[in-house]
Formats: structure tokens, sequence, C-alpha cells
């Protein structure tokens, strides 16, 4: 298991299907709509880049940061990486430059990679944390990654990895202190790239083509979603991806047709289901509509079956363990022949993956109850990047990660999500974490103290609501804050409200009481 030779790329490329000149990427939108990049332009484009890599004589374990719009090309920046060898490190491109400052000198990365508008400030922070290479990417092919790549042979002996080698580091925010990097191996992306092609039934296309699936990719690619769950969903099954820069709910549902695959967060499925074009007939060639990273309404799942007589598949997962449950998409022996997908509810475990539901002494709790989600199994990850400590405190003496969900399971053997223990918000399918949102807001002047808490939203599900107590005189306007906070962070980290208040609410151990603070708020968006 742990042989020399667990490279991801390696995996991923013999599945690659005998016909190189097939198509493999359909370019749907952005400077690149109507291209086409046949398995060997992957092949090649990508021995490209991880030549231009190696070239570098990076030390071993060397991360590639990425900061770079949607595109191809940024794809293959990710498999060059595989495939020489070193360590990936993607970023969200609403990262400000605080966040990005925090990042690099966390990781410090041997090559970062941004888009040539950013290059100016990215650079700068880069070098100040000691990067020596920083190029450009852009999504219209521009940049001198690709220039200098083009100097570069398209034939490149992928670098043996073992199992446990590192592969990928996602930051997740944390509920307290700063973001975290989570260390994902070769191992843990193959494992579980493997368990979902299988368990989802992905269709290889046969000798002439034919009869594959075809996923339409429309997801960013710096988190778990769209790069790994999407991206090797497709390539291990050798199936052709339309791919789309941006989400736009009008042109995705106009190429449905064509598909058998879609794969969102429950915002793009709400934002579908505005469309009068999604019809029965616009999704009759569906097989498969997968929606995680946060929770799908019961509402959306039932309005998707009225209107398109498609049943969503929900499924759930972490940035630090990739996916865990799943809803069948046939009918499963394992799980005494039931091919249900039961809104609500996100599956059965996974193959391989431990899943038990524990109480506050770390003792499993009957069927029905609910507690806390700890998780064990080959795709779950190794730890935090240069963070021993907080890796100790996440995991059980037994190996268990505790996943900070609380859910139940119920006498069929499917797992709810019923809520989380740790304090984050789920906002269109990115986690916000609000104590560092609040960090931002009370470094402020005239803010005194904040609490940020989560309430409903009828588009990204959860949106972020911002109480701001002024320090004594200090005179405080909601806007001014929430332009400040757009400064400095992410925007969809930035509060939708802001009220100023005289105090919060407190119990008497003197902890701030946000379900009171939600509740007041909960109607705030209809
Ligand atoms: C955009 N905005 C958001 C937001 N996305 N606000 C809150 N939450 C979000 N998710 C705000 C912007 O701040 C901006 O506000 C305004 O909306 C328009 O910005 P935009 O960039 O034009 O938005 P849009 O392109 O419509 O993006 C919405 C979206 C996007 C839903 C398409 O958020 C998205 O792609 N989400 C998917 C996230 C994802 O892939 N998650 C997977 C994580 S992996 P203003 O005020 O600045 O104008 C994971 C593990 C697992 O969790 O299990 O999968
Ligand atoms: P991230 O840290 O961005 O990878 O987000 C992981 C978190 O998203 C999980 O811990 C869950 O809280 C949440 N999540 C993912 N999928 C689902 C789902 N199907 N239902 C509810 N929550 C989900």
């Amino acid at each position: 298991m742990n042989a020399p030779d667990a490279n991801l790329y390696a995996v991923l490329r013999a599945a690659f299907p005998a016909d190189l000149d097939a198509v493999a990427i359909d370019v749907a939108d952005g400077p690149a709509a109507g291209l086409a990049y046949s398995w060997r332009d992957l092949d090649r484009a990508s021995a490209m880049i991880a030549n231009l890599l190696a070239s570098l004589n990076l030390p071993a374990g060397s991360r590639v940061a990425v900061q770079v719009d949607k595109s191809v090309e940024a794809m293959l920046l990710y498999l060059a990486t595989l495939r020489a060898g070193y360590v990936f490190l993607p970023l969200n491109t609403a990262y400000r430059s605080a966040e990005v400052e925090y990042f690099l000198g966390n990781a410090e990365p041997a090559v970062v990679v941004c888009t040539p508008q950013a290059f100016g400030w990215v650079s700068t922070l880069a070098f100040k944390a000691g990067t020596r290479h920083v190029f450009t990417l852009g999504d219209d092919r521009s940049g001198s990654l690709l220039e200098r790549a083009l100097h570069h042979p398209d034939r490149f002996e992928t670098v043996p990895r073992r199992a446990d080698d590192l592969a990928a580091i996602l930051y997740t925010s944390g509920t307290t202190g700063r973001s975290k990097g989570a260390m994902l191996s070769h191992g843990n992306l193959v494992s579980n790239a493997q368990v979902l092609f299988d368990y989802w039934g992905w269709r290889r296309p046969d000798a002439r083509g034919q009869g594959g699936d075809l996923l339409i990719h429309a997801l960013p690619i710096f988190h778990v979603h769209g790069l790994f769950v999407a991206i090797h969903g497709a390539l291990l099954a050798g199936s052709r991806m339309i791919w789309f820069n941006r989400f736009d709910a009008l042109a995705v549902v106009a190429r449905l047709p064509e598909a058998t695959v879609f794969m969102g967060v429950p915002t793009l499925y709400v934002r579908m289901l505005a469309e009068p074009t999604l019809t029965r007939e616009a999704a009759r060639g569906m097989r498969l509509l997968i929606s995680g990273s946060a929770p799908l309404l019961i509402e959306t799942f039932k309005d998707w079956q009225t209107r398109t007589g498609h049943t969503i598949l929900e499924r759930y997962g972490m940035s630090e363990t990739l996916m865990l449950t799943s809803n069948p998409w046939t009918a499963d022996p394992r799980h005494g022949g039931r091919s249900e997908r039961r809104g609500g509810t996100v599956g059965f475990p996974l193959p391989g993956v431990d899943l038990r539901i524990v109480d506050e002494a770390g003792a499993a709790v009957p069927v029905g109850e609910t507690g806390h989600i700890q998780v064990r199994g080959p795709n779950v990850f190794s730890g935090y990047w240069r963070m021993p400590e907080k890796t100790a405190e996440e995991f059980t003496a037994d190996g268990f990660f505790k996943t900070g969900d609380v859910g139940r399971f119920d006498a069929d053997g499917y797992v709810t999500i019923v809520g989380r223990s740790k304090d984050v918000i789920i906002s269109g399918g990115y986690n916000v974490y609000p104590a560092e949102v609040e960090g931002f807001i009370n470094e402020l002047p005239g803010v005194a103290e904040s609490a940020v808490v989560g309430v409903p939203h009828p588009d990204f599900g959860e949106v972020g609501v911002a109480v701001v107590v002024p320090r004594p005189g200090a005179a405080l306007s909601p806007e001014a804050v929430l332009a400040a906070l757009k400064a400095r962070l992410a925007n969809f980290k930035v509060p939708k409200r802001c009220f100023v208040a005289a105090e919060l609410p407190r119990n008497t151990m003197g902890k701030v009481q946000k379900n009171l603070l939600r509740d007041q708020h909960r109607a705030l968006f209809g």
C-alpha cells in the first residue's frame, strides 16, 4: 500500500481512455469558450508545467501555492504539481492581502502562482515569506507560467510518491486562532477517489467513446468539492467534462441535456430552480445530481424531484477527511439493497470509512440519538501543517478525527447532520468562522466587542450578521464597519448586515448568548 508508485497523477493517468485524441474537456465560458482539450493535451500540457517545476530544483516537499481564477490551465497546474511530486496549495481568489499574507507566511511555499493583475501585491508578500519563484497565470492563458512552460518538453516521467507522501494542503479557518492547513496525502486522495468512483457508479466510455458519463464542472477549484471530488471522478472515469469557469444558472441549465453528472453546493441547485428553462426535458439525460458542502434544504430536494423527476443525491465531507458519507446511487447490497436517496440525510458511511456518533464522554450513542460525529479511514488527513498540538486536540486516543459536526444514525443506517458543535457559518458552500470575522471587527477603531452569527438566507442557505458594540464615546456606523471589512476580508466572509448595539447578551458565566442573537435576526432575509 505504501509502495513508491502511489502518485495520484499516475493513478488518474492510467485511467485515461485509449483514444487520447478524444475530447476530455469542452470549455463552456470565459476567454477560452469553445476550446476543446483532448486527453493528450492534458497529458502534454501538464508535462510541460511539471518540467518547468522540476527545472527549479526545489527541495522535496515544496509547496506550490496557487491563487488564480478558474481555468483549465489552473487544473493542469494542479496535475503538474502532483506529477512533479510537490504539494499543491490552492487559495480562494476572494482572499485579500491580510489573509494571503498569513497563508504564505505559514506555508512558506517555494512557488507562488497568482493572477497577472495581483502580481504586484502577491509577489511582495511571497518574497517576504521567502518564496523565490512567483509566476502568473490568467484565465485567458496569459502569464509567465505558460510562457516559461512552453520552452519545456511535453513528456515527463511522473515522480514516484508513496501513499503517505503529501499531495495537497487545504487551509480551513479555525474556530479559534488562525487558519490551519489540512495535510492530504496521495493515499488519502487516491483512496477517496476510487471509493467514490465505485460508489457512484461512474461510467467509462466504451472503446468507441460511447456511453460514458459527462460531467458539468461549474464549481470553484480551490476546495475539495470542485478540485478533488469532481475532477478526480471525471478523470478516473475517462469522462468528458463541460467546463464552466463561473457558475451561471441559466448557462448551466442550457448544457444539462448533454450531461449525465452534475455536482453543486445547495446554492447552485436553488439558483437553477429559479430558471424556468429547468424542466424534465432539460434534465432527461442526467444520471446523478450530487449535492454537498452545506445542508440541502428538504424543499430544494423536493422541488427538484417535482420539476425534473430527479432525486438529488446528498453526500457529506470535509477538507480534512474528503468524502465521508453518501446516499446510494443505486441499490446497495452493503445496506440491505437500499437504493433510496433519502432527503434530509447524507446517506451511509462510505466503504472504508469508520464513522461513529458519540456523547460528550466519547461513548457511542444509541441509534436515533444525536451526538458528535467522529471518523477514521484511509481518507482522513494526517494532521494540520506545523500544528502538532492542534492536530492532537482534534484526534481521539484511538485515532478518530473529531469532525465538529453533530448528527445521528437512523434505524436503516442513514446519517443525518443536525448541527455543528464548532462555531461556523456555511454560506453558499463556503465556511465562515465567526471568530475570525469578529477578530477583524474588534481591531477596527471605536469597536469594543462584536459577535457574528449565522442566519437563514434564501440564496446562500446561511449568511453572517454582525452585532457590534462601540467603545464609550465612539460613533460607529454599520456601513463603515462593513466597508472596512470588505477591504480586509474575502467578500463571502463579510457579514451581510451589521447592527450597532449597546451591549451583547451574556449568560451568568459572561459568555455571549449567540443563540439569542440568532433568534433575534432569524427572519432578516425572509
Ligand atoms: C458570493 N458571495 C457570497 C458567496 N459567494 N456571499 C456569501 N457566501 C457565498 N458563498 C457574495 C459576494 O461577496 C458578492 O457580494 C456577491 O455575492 C456576488 O459575488 P459573486 O462572486 O459574483 O458571486 P457568485 O459568482 O454568484 O458566487 C456564488 C456561488 C459561489 C454560490 C456560485 O459562492 C460558489 O461557487 N460557491 C461554491 C463554494 C464551494 O465550492 N464550496 C465547496 C467547499 S468544499 P458583494 O457584496 O461583494 O457584491 C467543502 C467540503 C465538502 O465544503 O463537503 O464539499
Ligand atoms: P470544509 O471545512 O469547508 O471542508 O467544510 C466541511 C463542513 O461542511 C463539514 O464539517 C460540514 O459541517 C459541512 N458539510 C459538508 N457537506 C454537508 C452536507 N451534505 N450537509 C451538511 N453539512 C455539510
